[in-house]
């Protein structure tokens, strides 16, 4: 085959759909002899080569030693950050929006990108819950057409620290702790509030550790964010800084504390099971990739550096433009092969996009091809399918570690003659990376500019903009965790730093520590601009700045979507349970987008009234109420007896009260809630008086119920405390 056709061909292959170049490499063993890794099929897999019958074994079983070789060897380290994780496979579609500020040719209108996603938590192992109190990963790998674009971020918008040499000692401080490995995926110990109070910059991103962000319902249900500025550069190469936003259509939801503490019981792998269900089932994962565009001239216009990974771009400032659309929609084939070894860095970037001197930014820049080195075992990642580019890659990098590629031809080197001078560079005004020319002035030094010395504005205006019930939320999670430290000037540090922020906190937590207000115990790195600070470069501008006093986009119970869509309803039934009710509400529900789940106290079926049975999908002694947002207590008759005498079921039954999810009963059926609710008073009638419960007469009342269903939560249930669970 003449030379330009090969090119033409292996080209086109590689602009094929990302599924279609995964395919190349996937195997399944259907009808498939069991064969050693070179081919030779192997007639006995049971059995080691033995002198005689009963041993010894032999070194000379070639078959023995390489699967135990191979076995030996299955394990890479685990990513030193951000082990424990799960992925999925999607499109991108961008809608044209963003291509007035951008050139990427992904970001123009109707081009459709394959992506990978991979969620994950930041400070357990791979084995951990997924249920941590912690900041979730939230990393996507475009595969463009103008090669792999990473946007590597967290659904928190702003990070702990401003200078990456400090990351080594932040995440020391936050893992278990050295000498004893405890304890496990959890920040409330001694270290992690030793360094944070310490390191007053960490204090905003404390506060939204401790808000209800860190305890997501799902990764369905979670904001996104490139947390740093970017740079954008239009065909014109005008530049203007970037702030990236993932923003779920399912909007934002959280668990309460007391849940995720259960569920990391019942099942560890919540958020993974759930991601993979909902894509199993045909629910697809969507989000709105959005952009904060700030021009170049008013980068110094806000009271905070852009430069600053600490600081966030207030939505009331400058908007979230929607650019496209990501839908998550097909899971990996394998978690080995796919999510465990996908290499997200920082540094893969597409023409159109550029990094900022944040430097934090930059010291990713190096960390994260580094530990990719570590972690895959050599130059040569590039080449593993999950992270293949698709489009075409072609250099003179030669050789190392697992190559694959077959590189042809004499000459690996550029510029050349005697190889036609290919690959050739696509200079001057031909397509390709150009970093945005930027001016550049200043003395070498080690240092920070002043512009990041103020830690406390932020994290003010974040607990500020927070409901009454989140902010009860931000200081019992305080409490728990401070609660978790033995060191006491540790735990006063922290309330003389939440003072800064806003005393009616500081104050608040104290009380749950028996520590006396007002503190005063200096942080070492808790700098204050010098009054009399010398004109530099550039001054922070607090007095005269872009600024807000209270954001209302930071606030999740703020920010509510009306839906249903994936939504688990137990329905709790016993045998005897109302057919006919259960039955259409369990349609109508399915109808409408949510997941009806049948309960019972056994597994098997569970008999109706009618002659009719359901499937259990879930029994008693092996789910938990923590499982699921909502319940349906689908019983009557007899068959209410039988759950009044379960103490399963009245816990189940409780523990959705006490998490303000929606109840509905049947009429008749409400002497079980209130024996469930022992504590919880009842109104003149003789009925709860707590929102969010819908007691069902006739099936249209389902209405009411699933109208609970989408406001979620009833967090107005002053009595929940009272429940005891
Ligand atoms: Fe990082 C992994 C996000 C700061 C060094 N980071 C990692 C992952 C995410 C983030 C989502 C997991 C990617 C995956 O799913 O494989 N990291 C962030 C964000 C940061 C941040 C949003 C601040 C804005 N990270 C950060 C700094 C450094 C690192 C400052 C080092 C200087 N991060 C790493 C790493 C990891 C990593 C050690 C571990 C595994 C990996 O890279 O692939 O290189």
């Amino acid at each position: 085959m003449p030379k330009k056709e090969v090119k033409k061909q292996r080209d086109d292959r590689a602009l094929q759909s990302k599924d279609a170049q995964l395919e190349q490499y996937t195997q399944d063993a259907t009808d498939e002899f069991l064969t050693s890794n070179q081919g030779v099929r192997i007639n006995d897999n049971q059995n080691s080569l033995k002198a005689g019958s009963r041993g010894p074994s032999l070194l000379e079983d070639h078959f023995l030693r390489e699967k135990l070789t191979h076995f030996d060897h299955e394990r890479i380290p685990e990513r030193v950050v951000h082990a424990r994780g799960s992925a999925a496979h999607g499109t991108f579609i961008a809608n044209g929006a963003a291509s007035r500020y951008c050139k990427a040719a992904f970001l123009r209108k109707g081009v459709a990108t394959p992506v990978f996603t991979r969620f994950s938590t930041v400070a357990g192992s791979r084995g951990s819950t997924d249920l941590a109190r912690d900041v979730r990963g939230f990393a996507t790998k475009f595969y463009t057409q103008e090669g792999v674009f990473d946007l590597v971020g967290n659904n928190m918008p702003v990070f702990f620290i401003q200078d990456a040499i400090k990351f080594p000692d932040f995440v020391h401080a936050v893992k278990p702790e050295p000498h004893n490995e405890i304890p496990q995926a959890q920040s409330a110990h001694d270290t992690f509030w030793d360094f944070v109070s310490i390191n007053t910059e960490a204090t905003h991103m404390v506060l939204w550790l401790m808000s209800d962000r860190a305890i997501p319902r799902s990764y369905r249900m979670m904001e996104g964010f490139g947390v740093h500025t970017f740079k954008m550069i239009d065909e014109d190469n005008n530049v203007c800084f970037v702030k990236f936003h993932w923003k779920p259509k399912l909007g934002v939801n959280s668990v309460l504390w007391d849940e995720a503490l259960k569920i990391s019981g019942k099942d560890p792998d919540f958020h993974r099971r759930d991601l993979w269900d909902a894509i199993e089932s045909g629910a697809f994962p969507q989000y709105d990739l959005g952009v904060q565009v700030i021009p170049e001239s008013d980068e110094f216009k806000f009271d905070f550096d852009l430069l600053d990974p600490t600081k966030l771009v207030p939505e009331e400032l400058v908007p979230v433009e929607i650019v496209g659309t990501m839908t998550l929609n097909r899971n990996p084939d394998n978690f080995f092969a796919e999510t465990e070894q996908v290499a997200f860095c920082i540094s893969h970037i597409v023409p159109g996009l550029d990094f900022t001197n944040d430097p934090l930014l930059q010291g990713r820049l190096f960390s994260y091809l580094d530990t990719q080195l570590k972690r895959l075992g050599g130059p040569n990642f590039h080449e593993l399918p999950i992270n293949k580019s698709l489009a075409p890659v072609v250099n003179n990098q030669r050789d190392g570690h697992m190559r694959q590629t077959i590189n042809r031809g004499r000459t690996s080197y550029e510029p050349n003659r005697l190889g036609g001078g290919c690959p050739f560079q696509a200079g001057g005004d031909m397509a390709g990376f150009k970093t945005a020319v930027e001016k550049m002035q200043g003395i070498k030094v080690r240092d920070r500019n002043l512009s990041f010395v103020d830690h406390f504005t932020q994290a003010r205006v974040f607990y500020l903009s927070q409901t009454v019930t989140e902010k009860t939320h931000i200081v019992e999670a305080f409490q728990f965790e401070l609660l978790h430290c033995t060191d006491n000037s540790v735990k006063e540090r922290v309330i003389s730093v939440l003072q800064q922020v806003d005393v009616d906190l500081a104050t608040k937590v104290a009380s749950g520590l028996g520590i006396a207000t007002p503190v005063q115990v200096p942080s070492p790195l808790n700098l204050q601009i010098p009054a009399d600070a010398p004109e530099g470069e550039y001054q922070p501008k607090s007095a005269a700045g872009l600024k807000v006093a209270q954001s209302k986009s930071l606030s999740i119970l703020e920010n509510p979507v009306p839906s249903i869509e994936t939504l688990k309803v137990a329905f709790l039934l016993a045998d005897g349970f109302d057919e006919k009710l259960v039955t259409k509400a369990v349609e109508q529900l399915k109808a409408d987008g949510a997941v009806p789940c049948i309960v019972a106290p056994l597994g098997g079926t569970v008999a109706g009234d009618k002659g009719g049975s359901l499937k259990v999908d879930f029994a008693l002694p092996a789910t938990g109420s923590v499982l699921f947002d909502a319940l349906y207590v689908g019983s009557a008759g007899k068959s209410v007896t039988a759950l009044t005498a379960d103490a399963k079921a009245k816990l189940f039954i409780a523990e959705t009260y006490k998490h303000c999810k929606p109840i509905a009963i049947i009429d008749g059926s409400q002497s079980l809630l209130f024996q469930s609710l022992p504590g919880v008073a009842l109104d003149s009638e003789g009925d709860l008086s707590a929102e969010g419960i819908a007691v069902i007469t006739k099936a249209a009342e389902l209405k009411d119920f699933e109208a609970m269903l989408e406001k979620k939560r009833f967090h107005n249930r002053t009595d929940a405390d009272k429940v005891v669970v």
